[in-house]
């Protein structure tokens, strides 16, 4: 092989550069240079102001711990040890995120939502219940009796992980309300904030979904002791990208519908929309419970990748429960139903 001339070659390879002239840091100080660096060119320049603040997160220390979680007090549920499954570690967890808002790739949400102002926060509880209820930051902190419980969380993609979640089961905020007597559906709606989430301002950094994200679950899977509003993971208040500072989590559904940032919860008499039935309404259903017998139309769903403490890549691949393992729980919910039909 023939070496080429280090003298004719006016850039310095980089085993000469200094340190502190290969630090991310001071090179991306520049916002043109970073945008110049990452290939993005005229487009990155047309990106909204908060997407370039996004893009230094990743690079800057300082800018990424603007964000600060605050341990909670939370009492361990029995029965929710995990059972002694590996955790996904923790920032395998707050890294590797699907969070639409922030971007489509498994990276953005981190870059991205740094700067999300979570407190102030209002969640209203509205529909068909006695007493509508408005929870404030405080409120969803303080306000229910926490507890700790290890899920495991498995994507639509097969991929999955095991997380201690912190949070109240969703049951306790619906009792507070009071559920009035003909509703039968609960739906929940993702905070609208393009100025804070860029993919609400872009069609294709918001992957083509119609904002803002919206969920919903029927009343009697809402009631179900495993629905809980997480507030937190790993004993700290969650961080913007895994839904701070509230969000569902519904361990034996796909987890699209573990709908993030929630800001409305209404409850009614009818089965509400949801955003990635609105998309893709053949591959995604209103029900999404976990299901290795029902394939989605692009992929298989009789196996999923668990990440671990490698991440994606060397993550094991391991079969798909039914129901996510959680069948003993929730199977009596769907008695009678085809759950082909309604996937
Ligand atoms: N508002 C909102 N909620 C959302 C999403 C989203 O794009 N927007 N993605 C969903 C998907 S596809 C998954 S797998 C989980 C991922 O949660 P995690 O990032 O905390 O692991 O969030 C769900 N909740
Ligand atoms: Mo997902």
């Amino acid at each position: 092989m023939k070496s080429f001339s280090r003298r004719r070659n006016p850039v310095k390879p980089s085993w000469q550069l200094s340190e502190s002239e290969v630090t991310p840091e001071s090179l991306f100080h520049d916002r043109r240079a970073l945008i110049k660096a990452l290939g993005l060119g005229a487009i990155g320049a047309s990106l909204p102001g908060s997407v370039h603040a996004g893009l230094f997160d990743v690079f800057s220390s300082k800018e990424t711990s603007a964000f600060v979680r605050e341990p909670l007090s939370f009492v361990k549920a029995p029965g929710f040890d995990g059972a002694g499954e590996v955790l996904t570690p923790e920032d395998k967890v707050i890294s590797h995120n699907n969070f639409y808002e922030f971007g489509t790739s498994k990276s953005d949400p981190v870059a991205n939502a740094q700067g999300l102002k979570v407190d102030p926060w209002l969640l209203s509880v509205e529909g068909l219940v006695d007493t509508p209820l408005q929870l404030d930051y405080d409120d969803l902190i303080k306000s229910f009796g926490l507890e700790e419980r290890i899920y495991r969380l498995r994507c639509v993609e097969a991929w999955s992980m095991v997380i201690p979640w912190v949070g109240f089961p969703l049951a306790a905020l619906l009792k507070k309300a009071g559920v009035k007597a003909g509703a039968t559906h609960v739906a929940f709606e993702t905070l609208f904030s393009p100025d804070e989430m860029p993919g609400q301002k872009s069609r294709l950094m918001g992957g083509g979904i119609h904002y803002p994200y919206v969920e919903g679950l029927t009343l009697a899977e809402a009631m179900n002791d495993l629905s809980l509003l997480s507030v937190g993971l790993y004993g700290k208040t969650l961080p913007p990208q895994n839904g701070a500072p509230v969000r569902l989590v519904v361990p034996w559904k796909y987890g699209f519908k573990s709908i993030k940032s929630i800001v409305k919860i209404r409850v009614t008499d009818k089965q509400p929309p949801t955003s990635w039935n609105q998309l893709a309404p053949h591959e995604y259903g209103f029900y999404a419970n976990v299901n290795p017998d029902v394939d989605h139309p692009r992929w298989s769903q009789a196996s999923e990748r668990r990440i671990g403490p490698g991440g994606l890549f060397s993550a094991s691949r391991i079969p798909t429960l039914p129901f996510n393992g959680y069948g003993e729980q929730v199977a009596g919910l769907y008695k009678g139903l085809d759950l082909k039909r309604y996937y």
